[in-house]
């Protein structure tokens, strides 16, 4: 079973539980910036961070809480040390935890925090290069699409830790990107979850 092919179910986070080889790659340097056309921020971020991970895990979760001056919507998230990086949402269906991603995105309003939260929206990092260690900072480029249409990205400072920083959005629900329990990627599910879709 874990022969899946994780292109062929890129959406299916079940591939993200499966360990891949982790290449020791250097840190990516932290600071250096593609500042390709990067304007002023577009949106405030503030607490972003992404859980570290454990030997043979190939995927985590990286939380923020944004904060845009305009209406806008999060369509996407890259950073170089994950191969595969979506969009997605855990919720509770019935009694049991799922996670399905957003092709859509994550619609910002005006002023409105929005928190990407274990448990809830986060940004799912598949295919992990490396191992991602505590204290390490992870550039990350969030892409955000304006009202007018237009594309604009920005970068972030994700740093590493191993559970939430204190008090901020961590909650208590279980099943969720929770560190310790069950799931590699923290998606504490059971086998063959799928998306809700
Ligand atoms: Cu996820």
């Amino acid at each position: 079973m874990t022969v899946i092919a994780l292109r062929l179910i890129a959406f299916a986070c079940i591939a993200a539980a499966l360990p891949c080889a982790q290449a020791a790659q250097p840190a990516a340097p932290a600071a250096a910036a593609a500042a390709s056309g990067q304007a002023a921020p577009v949106v405030k971020v503030d607490e972003a961070w992404a859980r570290a991970t454990v030997a043979g895990q190939s995927s985590s979760a990286a939380y923020m809480v944004l904060t845009a001056d305009a209406a806008q919507t999060l369509v996407s998230a890259r950073t170089d040390v994950a191969g595969l990086t979506e969009l997605h949402e855990m919720a509770l269906q019935g009694d049991v935890m799922r996670m399905r991603a957003l092709p859509e995105g994550v619609p910002l309003a005006a002023g409105q925090a929005v928190a990407l939260k274990p448990g809830g929206l986060h940004i799912m990092l598949m295919q992990l290069k490396r191992p991602l260690r505590a204290g390490e900072v992870l550039p990350l480029t969030l892409t955000f699409k304006g009202a007018d249409g237009r594309l604009r990205s920005q970068q972030v400072p994700v740093t590493v830790q191993r559970s939430a920083p204190g008090g901020t959005g961590a909650g208590s629900m279980g099943g969720g990107h929770m560190g310790g329990q069950g799931g590699q990627d923290g998606h504490a599910m059971p086998p063959g979850h799928g998306h809700m879709r």
